[in-house]
Parts: structure tokens; C-alpha cells; sequence
């Protein structure tokens, strides 16, 4: 089995290389983004808890996200390994990721962390916001969204160098020249 998870701000890349990724080595794509949308828009009772804190660029609580990806590691029992796509993004979520791959006698195996310049990370939402309906891709939200990345998701980063198990990739490269890089890290666990 391997685990990867696909890290950065937000506008990085970790959406778009994530479904590269799955279809090139068949790995079981896990995006806390996606799940949560989809809670969203079937108006579910954790959706419309969950829209509050997107709509103002606030990470979602960590039980509400931490239950909905057990859940989903449960739902895919022979998966070859999963990429993590906008999780972990806290402290406490990495810590309970690892208790949960221990209970499967697995483990994270590799961190890419995708840099990519502020500027270029609004340039992308707000352009993304013309056609996505996303009603976090505006300006404002956006310029909270990356605040919050600072204060609680950038930590993450450190949680994953102190294991040896991080990887700093430049993220403000054309899609598949990001990818080009990201396979070479990868192939060196798979191939
Ligand atoms: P996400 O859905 O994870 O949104 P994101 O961080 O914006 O990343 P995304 O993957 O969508 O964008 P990408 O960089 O691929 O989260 C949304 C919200 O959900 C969060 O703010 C939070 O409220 C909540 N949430 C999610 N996970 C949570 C968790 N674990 N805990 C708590 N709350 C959570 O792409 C962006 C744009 O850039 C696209 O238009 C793409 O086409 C473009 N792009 C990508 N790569 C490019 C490149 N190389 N060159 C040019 N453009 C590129």
C-alpha cells in the first residue's frame, strides 16, 4: 500500500495534480474539498453546518472532517493506497490520520508539498471563481482562506518534516511540468 498527501495552499495544484495522480498510479483520490461540496449541495445537516465555515474561508471543524475521512478510508478496503487531497490541514487532523492508518497496519508514506507564490494563488481563485460558482472563490474569502492556511495548516508541513517524510515541490509551473516533478517522487516508492 501507499499513502501520499498532497499538500499546499490553497490555488497549489493539490485539486488538479491529485486526479493525475490517481488515474497514473490508481490510487484512491480522498479530497476533504470534494466531500464536503457534496455535502453541501445534497443539504445535508453536516453540509449546512460545514457551508457556514467555507462560505467566511474557515476550516470546517476537525471531528466534522476527521469522521467523514474514516469513513471514507472504511468505504475503499483494497484500495491499492489513497492520496489525501486538502487533508490533513490541522495538527489534531494529522495526528488522528495516523491513528486511523496504524488501525489498518499502514502509515503516510510521502508528503508533496506544492509552493506556489501568494499572487499567483489569488490570480488562480479569483480566475477559477468566473466559472466555478465556488462561493468561496472571491478575493475576500480567498485572502482569508490563505490566513488560515498561515495560522493552522502551515504547521502541518513541520509535522511531516520532523518524520523525514516531506518533499518541497515548485507548484507555479505549467500542470503537467508540476506533474512531471511530482511523478519522480512518487516512482521512487512505486516503481
Ligand atoms: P479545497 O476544496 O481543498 O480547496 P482549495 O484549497 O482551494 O484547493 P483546490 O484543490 O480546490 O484548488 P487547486 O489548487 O487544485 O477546500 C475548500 C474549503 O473546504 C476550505 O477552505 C475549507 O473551508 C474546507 N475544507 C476542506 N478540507 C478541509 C479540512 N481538511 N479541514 C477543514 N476544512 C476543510 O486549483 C486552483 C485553481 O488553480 C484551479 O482553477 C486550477 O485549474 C488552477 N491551477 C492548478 N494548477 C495550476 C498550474 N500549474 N498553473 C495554472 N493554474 C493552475
Amino acid at each position: 500500500m501507499f499513502n501520499l498527501v498532497l499538500f499546499g495552499p490553497p490555488g497549489s495544484g493539490k485539486g488538479t495534480q491529485s486526479e493525475n495522480i490517481v488515474k497514473t498510479y490508481q490510487l484512491q483520490h480522498i479530497s476533504t474539498g470534494d466531500l464536503l461540496r457534496d455535502e453541501v449541495s445534497r443539504q445535508t445537516p453536516l453540509g449546512t453546518e460545514a457551508k457556514k465555515y467555507m462560505d467566511q474561508g474557515m476550516l470546517v471543524p476537525d471531528e466534522v472532517v476527521i469522521g467523514m475521512i474514516s469513513g471514507k478510508i472504511d468505504d475503499a478496503p483494497d484500495a491499492r493506497g489513497f492520496v489525501f487531497d486538502g487533508f490533513p490541514r490541522t495538527s489534531n487532523q494529522a495526528e488522528a490520520l495516523d491513528k486511523l492508518l496504524e488501525f489498518k497496519n499502514t502509515q503516510i508514506h510521502l508528503v508533496l508539498s506544492l509552493e506556489v507564490p501568494e499572487n499567483e494563488l489569488i490570480a488562480r481563485l479569483v480566475n477559477r471563481g468566473i466559472t466555478s460558482g465556488r462561493s468561496d472563490d472571491n478575493e475576500e474569502v480567498i485572502t482569508k482562506r490563505i490566513k488560515e492556511y498561515h495560522a493552522k495548516t502551515e504547521p502541518v508541513a513541520r509535522y511531516y518534516s520532523e518524520q523525514g517524510k516531506l518533499e518541497r515541490v515548485a507548484g507555479h509551473h505549467p500542470i503537467d511540468e508540476t506533474f512531471k516533478t511530482l511523478t519522480k517522487h512518487i516512482n521512487k516508492y512505486l516503481l
